[in-house]
């Protein structure tokens, strides 16, 4: 696994030949005008199970050692309820982003949470609710349906900026991260007993970083399918 990446210096010794040429004659200053501009890698992070299969629907998250990053809430996101089930039943939102809970099925649903992380409850309804439920508090929140008990989302609120989600390859890509350290969490709803996760250290520089995550999850609780 390679937690440290190599900075390419090639960028900003650019940036420091530029101020160096421009009225600041100090390398020191150059380094500080330059740091923040061009450190900026991507991190791309591979999650597999316990047998080492590519895990779908993996959470993938990076918060900051340094401190809280500014977080702003997604705008409007939807859930969609389709043949009695959630799509997609894993989601990953920033903390104060409204959902919709759209009901497509020609049954009504009850979608409820007793999850510490968001509680509520949508009393059995069709169609689309007027008002979204504001994912406002950082954690897991477990939903479910009242009547039908194979239905299952998992939401994921995050207090940062940089996360993402794994596709059927098992692979998330969190793109333009700053300079720094932090902490990767890995989470998947098969993981019982935490919700967060594998933590690592990483360490992001200039260029992009490649991360292998294995998660102790066997039996899969995602329905098959999209
Ligand atoms: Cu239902």
């Amino acid at each position: 696994m390679n937690l440290v990446a190599s900075a390419d210096p090639a960028p900003v010794l650019e940036c420091i030949r530029r101020v160096a040429h421009g009225a600041a004659r100090s390398l020191v200053i150059a380094s500080v005008l330059c740091g923040g501009a061009v450190q900026a890698g991507g991190v791309n992070v591979s999650v597999t199970d316990a047998a080492g299969r590519p895990l779908l629907r993996a959470v993938v998250s990076l918060e900051s050692v340094a401190g809280k990053l500014p977080v702003k809430p997604i705008p409007s996101i939807e859930v969609s309820q389709v043949k009695r089930q959630f799509n997609p039943q894993v989601m990953a939102v920033t903390v104060g982003t409204p959902v919709v809970f759209a009901n497509f099925d020609t049954v009504r649903h009850h979608v409820y949470s007793f999850s510490p992380a968001k509680t509520f409850e949508l009393k059995l309804y069709a169609g689309v609710p007027n008002t979204p439920v504001v994912f406002d508090k950082p954690g897991v929140a477990v939903i479910g349906c009242n009547i039908h008990d194979q239905m299952a989302l998992w939401i994921a609120v995050l207090d940062t900026p940089y996360y993402g989600v794994t596709g059927a390859d098992g692979k998330a890509r969190v793109p333009a991260v700053a300079a720094g350290s932090y902490r990767l969490k890995v989470w998947h709803p098969g993981l019982s007993g935490t919700t967060d996760g594998v933590v690592s250290a990483v360490t992001v520089g200039a260029n992009d970083i490649d991360q292998a995550v294995q998660l102790k999850v066997g039996d899969n609780p995602l329905a098959p399918g999209p």
